[in-house]
């Protein structure tokens, strides 16, 4: 927390920061696995230049260099001892005055590690997960921009989510505020038709995800060709497969979409074909290939 470690339980901020009332906040999500050639954290750089990104956007200049950060993250798992985990980097602005403005308040930075298991269920990796079109829209352009992975998004994000729940779904996607497919409440959304693979644009009220990207390029490098496109709302139900990628949901099958079977209704052949080359990276069964992982040792 603000450049020292500090014990689980002291790391506590004031109810009137800025970022309790005003969503002020942005923050990273990574993973760190266990592979063979001991843990590595997967794409730290990638995660850190979003973090800086979404400062940029905010106005939050982070004081550190992206050299500091990226070596407190990997201290922040070293003295944690964690094998595997997620990793949560957050920059936001704490206590200092009310009142919206915030540029009178703190910049506070922080990093917390520790285990989190498949986000989508146990099962959800092999069989596949229900999910419903949410009746809650992504932010319209020029609102709340989707390209910063800022806290107060989250509300929408928590809006998707709840209602899928509360439905008996796994997970909510949301369309863009024009009706086209944007994303999940904390996925990226992929389809396969006739062997193309199929994802929104950035112009699509998404955040530009990690994973996603980890999909362009292992899904180029085995032939297979992806296209970043607007997509309607029936193309999902009419896919052969659908699937959602994310740190926390990695590479997650999508089964049925509002009681809609998709394809066979099981993991599909090109998205079992990705989540092998994808996890056999993250377990260091093949070569780091596309330099990917940076070593906790
Ligand atoms: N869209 C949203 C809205 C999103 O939150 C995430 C990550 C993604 C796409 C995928 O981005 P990436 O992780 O870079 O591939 N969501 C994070 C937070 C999940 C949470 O519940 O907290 C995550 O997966 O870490």
């Amino acid at each position: 927390m603000d450049g020292k470690l500090v014990d689980w339980k002291k790391a506590q901020i004031h109810v009137l920061s800025h970022v309790v009332h005003y969503g002020s906040s942005i923050f990273e999500g990574l993973r760190c696995y266990q592979t063979k050639n001991g843990s590595a954290i997967f794409r730290l750089e990638e995660h850190i230049d979003r973090l800086y990104d979404s400062g940029k956007i905010y106005r939050m200049e982070i004081p550190y260099t992206k050299k500091q950060f990226m070596d407190a993250v990997v201290k922040v798992v070293k003295v944690n001892k964690l094998k595997s985990c997620y990793i949560r980097p957050v920059v936001f602005r704490g206590y200092g005055t009310m009142g919206v403005n915030p540029l009178k308040n703190s910049l506070n930075c922080a990093i917390a590690a520790w285990s989190w298991g498949t986000y989508l269920g146990e099962e959800a990796l092999e069989k596949g997960i229900k999910v419903r079109i949410s009746s809650w829209h992504r932010q319209a352009p020029n609102t709340f921009p989707s390209l910063a992975k800022a806290g107060g998004n989250y509300l929408n994000s928590q809006l998707i989510k709840m209602e899928a729940l509360q439905d008996g779904f796994d997970e909510g996607i949301a369309l863009d505020s024009y009706g086209y497919v944007s994303e999940g409440s904390g996925e990226n959304v992929f389809i396969v038709k006739n062997g193309v693979i199929f994802t929104p644009p950035t112009s699509s009220a998404i955040l530009p995800g990690i994973t996603r990207h980890s999909m362009f390029v292992i899904a180029r490098d085995m032939g297979m060709e992806v296209r970043q496109q607007v997509l309607p709302r029936e193309s999902l139900y009419i896919a052969d497969e659908v699937f959602l990628t994310g740190t926390a949901a990695e590479l997650t099958p999508v089964s049925s979409i509002d009681g809609i079977v998709i394809g066979t209704g099981k993991r599909g052949p090109v998205t079992e074909k990705l989540q092998k080359a994808f996890f056999d990276i993250l377990k260091g069964e093949t070569p780091d290939r596309f330099d990917w992982l940076t070593p906790v040792e």
